[in-house]
């Protein structure tokens, strides 16, 4: 691993970094994932590297719909599982999600690693793991259609962390759900979701797992009232308002 002097600003995004580089030394993310990673490091500079209030309540109306969903699924890839294996792990017991592993650039030796980090982490149950269980989702001609049949097939709810493609709206048509994090409040993943929340996956998923924590107490009519009032289209452009406000206050200081 790479030293960083503790003095650095931006110590924390570095240590991001070097998680995602540790993974794919590991095995457990694909070159692409490399490359995905500095997308959201330019999205995370935009945003301020901290969480928007705008995000807090994505992240508020995502624990709702996760804690009412009948079937919920987190969908895992290998930044996820390179980034933070542990804390999915936690959402999912939390919430009683299942995990799947499903991937863009497909390589059994990687899903492999996948499933080893995500059982060395405390996943006991890990679907997406068996091809006699597969089935395909229509609307998408990536590898990402090839789902499980007990998992995401049969989800209500379904949690896609970091990927920019057409399989929300896939999963959109098939009647499901979508959540994702994405640092890019202008992908198609982030434009097609039912709930975006725009931060750095790392950050958000601690405060999705405190706010599941405080909002399984509360009963369902009020769960249903967060999700009724949240407008994923208004917090996206909330989101891309305050990029062009740090812009603007950047080019100010310059
Ligand atoms: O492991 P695989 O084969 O399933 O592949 C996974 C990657 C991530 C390589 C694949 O899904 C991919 O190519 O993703 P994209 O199309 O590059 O999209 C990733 C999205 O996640 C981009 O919009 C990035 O801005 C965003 N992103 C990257 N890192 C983070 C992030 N969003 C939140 N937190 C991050 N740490």
């Amino acid at each position: 691993m790479t030293l960083i002097p503790k003095s650095h600003p931006r110590v924390k995004s570095l240590l991001i970094r070097e998680k995602l580089v540790e993974g794919f030394d590991k095995g457990l993310v694909a070159k692409e994932g490399l490359l995905a990673q500095g997308r959201g490091e330019a999205f995370d500079y935009l945003i301020g590297e901290k969480t928007s209030k705008a995000a807090k309540s994505a992240i508020k109306a995502a624990a709702a719909q996760i804690l009412l969903a009948k079937a919920p699924v987190i969908s895992i890839n290998g930044n996820i599982a390179a980034l933070c294996p542990k804390e999915m792990v936690r959402l999912s017991k939390n919430t009683s999600a299942k995990l799947e592993v499903n991937l863009f650039y497909v390589n059994e030796k990687r899903k492999r690693a996948i499933i080893r980090t995500l059982k060395s982490n405390g996943a006991k149950e890990i679907f997406g793991v068996n091809a006699r269980d597969s089935t395909r989702l229509s609307g998408t001609e990536s590898a990402r259609r090839i789902v499980d049949k007990n998992g995401i097939f049969a989800a209500d709810v379904v949690v896609v962390p970091l990927e920019d493609g057409d399989r929300t709206l896939a999963l959109r048509k098939a009647g499901k759900t979508v959540i994702t994090f994405d640092l890019n409040p202008l992908s198609r993943t982030s434009q097609t979701a039912n709930i975006t929340i725009v931060d750095n996956v790392t950050r958000a998923v601690d405060l999705l797992i405190e706010e599941s924590k405080k909002m399984a107490e509360k009963n369902k009519k009020t769960l249903q009232k967060i999700i009724a009032d949240f407008d994923n289209k208004k917090n996206l452009a909330e989101n891309i308002v305050q990029i062009k406000n740090n812009l603007t206050r950047r080019a100010r200081i310059a």
